[in-house]
C-alpha cells in the first residue's frame, strides 16, 4: 500500500508577502528534499483559532501536518518526522545522525529565540517607552549567537558533514533576519545562500510564493 499524501497548513494570506519566512517554508522544503508530494490547505487567521484547527494545533497556528490518521504540529517535529521516514535529511550512521539532530535543536532552541525576540520587538514594540533601551540588548544577543555559529561553521559548507535537517532548520532560522547582522559574518551569508540555492528550496519557495501572487509557481 502506498503512503497517503500528507497535507500541511499554511497562511492563506502570509504577512511576509511571499518571502518564505513563515514556518510552513521549512516543512515544504523538507518535503521537497525527500521527494514527498504533498497537499496544502490554506487557512485564514480566523480559521486557525477555530476548534477544527485547534484539534490539529493546540496553539492555533500553522504549520500542521496530516498523514492518514497521524496529525502533527511544530515545524521541528514535522521536519524530524520526515527525516526519520525518508532518506536524505539525516545520516544513517547513529553518531552522525545524533550530531545532526543536535543542530536541529540548536537551530530551534538556541538560535531562533533571540532572532524572533528581536524581530518581534522591531515589529510590535517600537512605540514602547523602553524600546530604544531594550533593542540594543536584543541585538547583542543575536550578534553573540551569530558570532558563535559563524566560528563553528568556519569554512565548511554545512554544520555537520553533509547537508542535513539541522542545516535546513538553521537556514530557515537565519533567513528570518532578512540580512540583519550578517555583514559581519560572510560565511553565514554564504551558508544561507547555499541553502537557498538547493533545487528543493527553490521549489518550496516558488510554491509558497504562488500562494501570495495567486499565480502558479514559475508563472
Ligand atoms: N513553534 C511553532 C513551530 O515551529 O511550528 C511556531 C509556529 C508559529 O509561530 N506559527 C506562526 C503562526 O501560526 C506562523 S510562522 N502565527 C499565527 C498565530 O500565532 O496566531 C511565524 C511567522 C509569521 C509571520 C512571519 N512574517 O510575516 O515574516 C514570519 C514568521
Amino acid at each position: 500500500m502506498t503512503d497517503p499524501v500528507p497535507t500541511i497548513t499554511a497562511f492563506a494570506r502570509s504577512p511576509d508577502r511571499g518571502r518564505g519566512l513563515a514556518r510552513d517554508m521549512r516543512v515544504r522544503w523538507a518535503l521537497e528534499e525527500v521527494g514527498q508530494p504533498y497537499d496544502v490547505r490554506l487557512v485564514s487567521f480566523q480559521e486557525m483559532k477555530q476548534p477544527a484547527h485547534r484539534a490539529l494545533h493546540p496553539f492555533g497556528q500553522i504549520p500542521t501536518y496530516e498523514e492518514g490518521d497521524l496529525a502533527l504540529f511544530e515545524s521541528g517535529a514535522i521536519v524530524f518526522h520526515l527525516a526519520e521516514r525518508h532518506a536524505g535529511l539525516l545520516p544513517d550512521d547513529p553518531k552522525a545522525r545524533a550530531r545532526a539532530i543536535s543542530w536541529m535543536f540548536a537551530a530551534l532552541n538556541t538560535v531562533e529565540p533571540p532572532i524572533v525576540e528581536r524581530g518581534m520587538a522591531v515589529l510590535f514594540e517600537k512605540d514602547k517607552s523602553w524600546y530604544a533601551e531594550r533593542l540594543p540588548l536584543l541585538e547583542e544577543r543575536v550578534r553573540v549567537r551569530l558570532g558563535e555559529l559563524s566560528s563553528r561553521l568556519g569554512e565548511a559548507d554545512w554544520l555537520a558533514g553533509a547537508f542535513s535537517a539541522g542545516d535546513l532548520l538553521m537556514v530557515t532560522v537565519l533567513r528570518r533576519l532578512n540580512g540583519w547582522g550578517l555583514d559581519a559574518y560572510p560565511n553565514l551569508a554564504a551558508y544561507i545562500a547555499r541553502g537557498e540555492a538547493r533545487p528543493a528550496y527553490q521549489r518550496a519557495f516558488a510554491e509558497q510564493l504562488a500562494v501570495f501572487t495567486g499565480k502558479p509557481p514559475g508563472g
